[in-house]
């Protein structure tokens, strides 16, 4: 009995410590959106902190998630297809990324890390992955707008 109160007693204060220092943002992964939209990622913008982690959530399994541009000194991800991925962004700037298989749907997103620092290159990164879309292009720029 007293190994599984320390046992609780240390789980609880690992989840304080982790909370204090940073919040974790579920995005999830979309054949319908709320807003009708098909192939979307779900809030396809946040906003957070350096140091928050972010969840890509499978939850229609039909799609993956792989950085498309992300600041200078952060690290690249390449999720598997039907695969949940959970991403630590430590950079601040801001972060593009994409579903591989319906990229050209529109399936994009934004992440604002901190201070944008890296927007012009975005927003030219961005130009390019539009370019080649057969819909949802006007996607990405109405997320980029909301940039502050
Ligand atoms: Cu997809």
């Amino acid at each position: 009995m007293r190994k599984i109160i320390s046992g609780l007693a240390l789980s609880s204060a690992m989840m304080l410590t982790v909370s204090a220092n940073a919040a974790e943002h579920i995005i999830k992964m979309l054949d319908i959106g709320e807003d009708g939209n098909i192939m979307v990622f779900e809030p396809a913008f946040v906003k957070v902190n350096k140091g928050d982690t972010i969840k890509f959530v499978s939850t229609d399994i039909g799609h993956n998630n792989s950085s498309r541009h992300i600041p200078e000194g952060a690290k690249h991800w390449t999720g598997e297809d039907g695969q949940d991925i959970t991403v630590t962004v430590d950079k601040e700037g801001v972060y593009l990324y994409e579903c591989n298989l319906h990229k050209l749907l529109g399936m994009v997103g934004v992440i604002q890390v901190g201070e944008a620092k890296n927007l012009t290159e975005a927003n030219a990164a961005a130009k390019k992955l539009t370019a080649g879309m057969a819909m949802g292009a006007d996607r990405i720029n109405d997320y980029l707008s909301k940039i502050k």
